[in-house]
């Protein structure tokens, strides 16, 4: 099979490709990537020498580039990772969330469409179902839960997901949509709560805690979000929405503090700060559906998971201090 992903060079795609290149040695993977201030090449270094990988870079949102990659390629699958993905950054401008996130996903779907309706999958967000109360532990995101967003991210992936849908029941294009809760580890840009935290804990610098650190999310490791998403992009049932997340919620301050402790860093580095706006109190995921339907559960309990992500981050420094130090842009062109 020959797949195209789009923002493999991004966190969730690069440990996506690393996962379906070794499940699926006899596959193609073509990455499709523009290259912005999340996507880094060096993230691919691994895979870049192969013969059964490639990289094109290009914007989602080019149709002309697009168009030109499905005839030349001709792919049996797309999986669509790239987005602008970090909340904070929609809240400060969300011009290019719209674009690449609603814009893009049309682009690629009418690529699909041309090139003999190739089946597309969608790497959506539970943050498409907005927020759950604190006080009521009870309460999850089902695939049933009301779209009720609270970000310029969230109301734009959750945008892209309707028109997934539309061109499923408008035009007979097979998709798949899966919704996943945080993820974390490996290769994950340090703007995100558990690499900043590990990077600034590393370099004694403070540990921004929005409001007062209660807000809730629930953890899965990448690799377990990589082989949902390649469960449901084999086997999933055309049109089907599949929430992914593993049963683990947790507060933000309890894991600051539990980086500050594994790293035997002090507690005195956590730093309270003026709260996110319109920030979500707690997401749970429901992964029932895709438990029964497709036999998928979390194989990395947060325990292992973070112990492992805390020791990917001190073995691999350079990648991430070439990051914050703008070093990783300049051997590979800005997007
Ligand atoms: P990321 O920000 O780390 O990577 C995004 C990648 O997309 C980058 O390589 C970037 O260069 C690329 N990209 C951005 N705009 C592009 C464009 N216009 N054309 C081509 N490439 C473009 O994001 P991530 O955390 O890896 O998230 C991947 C996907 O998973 C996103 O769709 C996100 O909404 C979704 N998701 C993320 C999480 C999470 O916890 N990180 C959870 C659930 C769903
Ligand atoms: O410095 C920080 N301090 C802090 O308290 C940062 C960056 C975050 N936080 C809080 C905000 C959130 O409650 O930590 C929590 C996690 O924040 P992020 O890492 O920014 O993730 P979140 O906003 O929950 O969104 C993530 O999960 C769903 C991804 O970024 C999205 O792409 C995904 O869809």
């Amino acid at each position: 099979m020959k797949i195209i992903v789009t923002g493999g060079a991004g966190f969730i795609g690069a440990n996506y490709i690393f996962y379906h290149l070794s499940e699926h040695p006899e596959d193609v993977v073509i990455c499709l990537d523009k290259l912005t201030y999340a996507g880094n090449l060096h993230t691919l270094a691994p895979v870049m020498e192969r013969d059964n990988f490639r990289f094109v870079k290009a914007d989602i949102c080019d149709r002309e580039a697009v168009t030109g990659l499905f005839e030349a390629e001709r792919p049996d699958i797309v999986l669509n990772f790239a987005a602008e993905s970090h909340v904070d950054r929609s809240i400060d401008d969300p011009s290019v969330f719209l674009q690449t996130n609603i814009i893009g996903t049309a682009v690629l779907m009418d690529a699909c469409r041309r090139f003999g309706n190739v089946r597309f999958h969608q790497v959506s967000t539970d943050e498409v179902y907005g927020d759950l109360p604190l006080d009521k532990p009870e309460m999850m995101f089902t695939e049933h839960s009301p779209i009720h967003c609270s970000s310029p991210y969230s109301s734009s992936k959750a945008s892209a997901d309707l028109l997934v849908q539309a061109y499923h029941r408008t035009y007979g294009l097979p998709v798949t949509i899966s919704r996943c809760s945080n993820n974390y580890g490996p290769y994950q840009f340090p703007e995100k709560l558990i690499p900043l935290m590990i990077a600034n804990a590393l370099n004694d610098k403070p540990l921004p805690v929005y409001g007062a650190g209660l807000n809730v999310r629930d953890w899965l490791y990448v690799e377990d979000h990589c082989r949902a998403i390649d469960l449901i992009a084999r086997q999933g049932r055309i049109g089907e929405i599949y929430n992914i997340g593993g049963h683990n919620e947790m507060r933000n301050i309890d894991i600051v503090k539990q980086i500050v402790s594994e790293l035997g860093k002090s507690e005195e580095l956590i730093t309270f700060v003026t709260d996110r706006k319109g920030h979500d109190l707690r997401y749970a995921i429901d992964p029932t559906k895709i438990s029964q339907e497709l036999g998928w559960l979390p194989k990395t309990m947060f325990k292992d998971g973070i112990q492992k992500t805390i020791r990917w981050y001190l073995e691999h420094r350079s990648w991430w201090e070439d990051i914050i130090s703008g070093a990783y842009r300049v051997d590979q062109p800005i997007g």
